[in-house]
């Protein structure tokens, strides 16, 4: 009989300096006009800075900068466009002494993120999107999350399939984290997610979700993005992003019960929240 879920024996014991005796969390700046919650909130780098300052205040762990919208739908923007508008973000960010992460799927981006501060690359395409980021993961010595996403943006919700979602996404991630190992990536430096909403129905989602436990048997943290993801307008009344806190919550902490341990999150401080109230009820730190 498996054990019962114990989530400080599952997590490795840190990603990326952070010590994972509890649930970290990762607070999310778009500079994008068009990310499906927050398009053009945070375009401005001032205003993109003081978002990320305002997130770790509120308990982030760490931020991540995103200059291209990868909601179901978007078309991809020039590399050049991307680095614009990252590269003073982060470098404002870890000039302030944050743990800054860079959401890119391009290794020109990495690149750059990397001489700025950046200490975590956040790829969706498990760095299989770009032939160069392998080979700059490893010699950068940047910690990675590799996330399992089913086509591109542009098509992934047009008719995901899958014979089984939870081996299929397993047998990917665990094949991403056997490459990186091989270019020079240790397993230490890696973080899995299953990529909630990335070519995925409502079906698919919660399959994943019901299935946490079984990604941290890859020997890597495991990292989920739910915040407010369509499925939870699905489940729900089709509340628009902004009406999703419920939902988003509800979803992180249904994740961590089965054993992640970062959480993807625009809403830090509610996140935080009900993270605190959840661990003192499960008797564990965090
Ligand atoms: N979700 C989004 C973007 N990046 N990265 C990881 N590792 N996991 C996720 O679930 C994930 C992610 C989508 O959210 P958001 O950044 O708010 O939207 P957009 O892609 O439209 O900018």
């Amino acid at each position: 009989m498996e054990p019962p879920i114990g989530i400080e024996r599952r997590r490795p014991a840190s990603f990326a300096g952070l010590a994972l005796d509890r649930v970290r969390i990762m607070g999310v700046v778009n500079v994008t006009p068009d990310s499906f919650s927050d398009g053009g909130e945070t375009l401005g780098a001032d205003v993109a800075i003081a978002r990320g300052l305002a997130l770790a205040a509120s308990g982030a762990d760490v931020i991540d900068v995103g200059g291209e919208s990868t909601r179901p739908g978007a078309s991809p923007v020039p590399v050049d466009v991307e680095i614009a508008r990252v590269v003073p973000v982060v470098r404002g960010l870890a000039r302030a002494g944050l743990l800054v992460s860079v959401d890119t799927r391009r290794s020109a981006v990495m690149r750059v993120a990397c001489d700025e501060g950046a200490r975590i690359i956040n790829d969706v395409t498990s760095l299989a999107g770009d032939p160069e980021s392998l080979g700059f993961a490893a010699v950068s010595g940047m910690s990675v999350v590799l996330m399992h996403m089913q086509g591109e943006p542009q098509t992934m919700q047009e008719r995901p399939v899958y014979r089984d979602v939870v081996a299929e996404v397993l047998a990917f991630l665990a094949e991403r984290v056997l490459a990186c190992e091989a270019a020079g990536v240790p397993r230490t430096r890696l973080a899995v997610d299953p990529g909630i909403g990335f070519g995925k129905t409502l079906a698919h989602n919660l399959a994943l979700l019901r299935s946490i436990d079984r990604f941290t048997g890859l020997g890597c943290a495991v990292l989920v993005g739910v915040s407010r993801k369509r499925f939870i307008a699905e489940l729900g009344r089709g509340e628009p992003p902004l009406d999703r806190l419920g939902g988003s919550l509800a979803a992180a902490l249904a994740a961590i019960d089965g054993g992640c341990s970062l959480v993807r999150v625009h809403d830090v401080a509610e996140t935080a929240q009900a993270i605190a109230v959840w661990s003192a009820v499960r008797e564990q730190t965090g």
